[in-house]
């Protein structure tokens, strides 16, 4: 199959997936063709077998607003003639779903089919799309969507309820792959601890896009409270707008010289498995892909029960759940693993066994495959169904 996809390509979950579902499509034999505005940050270095377009963007001194969601249906009509794509998948109903929109009915003009896929991810519904300058325009995008797909069945059910969309939604939860994020040996894992912290010392991870839904000042608290009863390392992975106010918190408790802000990284599989435990404290989270990454490095979560996460760690087996701003419970969990070893291991070996048995990328990019066939199928460009 020749396969368009288009996400968001800076940090952030979704443009997470749709490389990572890139990278193992063309390991699966198909053409896959990356349309974004640069090139995904997680391909560099990975792009064998896969081309990437560039959107350019012209900036004339009149557009107060470069109109990007033109360029990018002008830039996905053209890659698809061009190459001759069966399907576009976009990541992100807001503009992507749109743009496609655009994209398949400049093609129709040309007798030319471009079906399309929009996968909702999270922030696309839960906030850009209840804005309400934005709701009518996301339904439309979902409703002229060949096929929407939603990463959790949270997501889908908020979905149906706020939009009340015609298009039926399926689910297809987020993956990872196990080979690439996957535990250390014990040898390699003590020689990565060292560079952090010393020996005996416990390595707490927090990975996120630092905006304000992500809540990482209580990351700061809850690793604050830690370290007063354990020696412990906070290693904060990322960047994004709350960030110099974490650091600025790490200052006013007096323990920055324990939280390592380690900013943006490429290679998140070789920093994650050298953690004990995730902080994910955040306000929602449709899917919480950084904990199943965590999870597949057997590194169990610390993390609010919200939105979908309780669908990716089961409350007590391969994490712990509490609800939003609880510091003080989130921190006396971690304390009371992080000292009791043997529930701890064996909250770690649940946490990779779930990880591999419900969401490796083996189990999940079939579900992608057949459902691009039941479009194609559908919209009269094969296979036979
Ligand atoms: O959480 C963000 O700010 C980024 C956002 C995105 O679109 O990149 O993440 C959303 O998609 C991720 C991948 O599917 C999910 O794991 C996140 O839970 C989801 N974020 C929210 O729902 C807040």
């Amino acid at each position: 199959m020749k396969i368009g996809i288009t996400c968001y390509p800076t940090y952030g979950g979704s443009g997470v997936v749709a490389t990572e579902l890139g990278i193992e499509l063309a390991a699966a034999g198909h053409q896959v063709h990356f349309i974004a505005y640069s090139q995904p940050f997680r391909l560099r270095g990975r792009e064998q077998d896969i081309q990437f377009h560039e959107v350019p963007v012209s900036n004339y001194p009149l557009f107060e607003y470069p109109p990007y969601d033109l360029a990018l249906a002008t830039r996905m009509a053209e890659v698809a003639a061009y190459y001759e794509l069966d399907l576009l998948h976009v990541h992100y109903a807001i503009p992507h779903s749109i743009s496609a929109y655009l994209a398949r009915e400049m093609l129709a003009r040309q007798n030319r089919r471009l079906p399309f896929i929009t996968t909702l991810h999270g922030t696309d519904i839960t906030l850009v799309g209840l804005d309400h300058s934005y709701l009518p325009i996301t339904r439309f995008g979902i409703d002229q969507s060949d096929g929407v797909t939603a990463i959790s069945n949270y997501l889908r059910e908020k979905t149906i309820q706020e939009f009340h969309p015609e298009r039926a939604i399926e689910v297809i939860p987020n993956f990872v792959n196990c080979d690439v994020y996957t535990p250390l040996g014990a040898a390699e894992r003590e020689a990565g601890r060292a560079r952090y912290a010393a020996p005996g010392e416990k390595i707490l991870v927090h990975l996120s896009n630092f905006r304000p839904v992500k809540r990482t000042a209580d990351v700061v608290r809850i690793f604050s409270r830690v370290a007063r009863e354990l020696p412990a390392r906070l290693l904060m992975i990322g960047d994004g707008p709350d960030r110099s106010a974490a650091e600025w918190l790490a200052h006013r408790k007096g323990i920055h010289d324990k939280v390592h802000f380690l900013g943006k990284l490429g290679s998140v599989s070789e920093v994650l498995p050298l953690a004990d435990l995730l902080l994910l404290p955040s306000e929602l989270e449709s899917f919480g892909l950084v904990a199943l990454e965590a999870m597949a490095c057997r590194v169990p979560s610390i993390a609010t029960r919200v939105g979908g996460v309780p669908e990716v760690i089961d409350d007590g087996v391969t994490g712990r759940l509490f609800p939003v701003g609880d510091v003080d419970g989130m921190a006396g969990a971690a304390v009371e693993l992080l000292r009791d070893s043997g529930r701890f291991e064996e909250m770690a070996e649940a946490a990779r066994r779930a990880a591999r048995s419900r969401y490796c990328a083996s189990k999940i990019v079939p579900l992608y495959e057949r459902f691009y066939d039941n479009i194609l199928a559908a919209s009269g460009n094969g296979p036979a169904a």
